[in-house]
């Protein structure tokens, strides 16, 4: 093979890569808080043909979690503001999330800056015709820190 089909065909193998990474779903994201109570997104995005789904919480802050914590819980849209208001009674120690608290889907733990912690979840606990959001339920940060959730095909 000469030099020039030699860089065809790399060519033509990295465009197929670069298609094959585009079409495979994306089964996890990272989301991060910072010290300004806020996350860097405002929507995530859960494939159907993922079985399960991990998100990543990354605090960039410096701020310790007893201050600034983060934490990141799903739930349905209509249950978001509720969990908060009940997490708040239930401290630090429990992620500020009512124990046993059925409307919370799936939630990471609260941390500080510097820290990162994950949750996966199955996906088949998403329905298509649901409304669902993500909030920090730390103490007053629901209202700045929360974003949508959606089951895409
Ligand atoms: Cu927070």
């Amino acid at each position: 093979m000469n030099s020039v089909n030699l860089k065809r065909t790399c060519a033509a193998a990295l465009l197929l890569a670069m298609a094959g990474a585009a079409s495979a779903a994306a089964c996890d994201v990272e989301i991060e808080g910072n010290d300004a109570m806020q996350f860097n997104k405002s929507s995530i995005d859960v494939p159907q043909s993922c079985k399960q789904f991990t998100v990543k919480l990354k605090h960039v802050g410096k701020l310790p979690k007893a201050a600034m914590g983060h934490n990141w819980v799903l739930t349905t849209s209509a249950d978001a503001q509720a969990v908060a208001a009940d997490g708040i009674g239930a401290g630090l120690d429990n992620n500020y999330l009512k124990t046993g608290d059925a409307r919370v889907i799936a939630h990471t733990a609260v941390i500080g800056g510097g820290a990162s912690d994950s949750v996966t979840f199955d996906t088949s606990k998403l329905k298509a015709d649901q409304s669902y959001a993500f909030i920090c339920s730390f103490p007053g940060h629901s209202t700045l820190m929360k974003g949508t959730v959606k089951l895409t095909k």
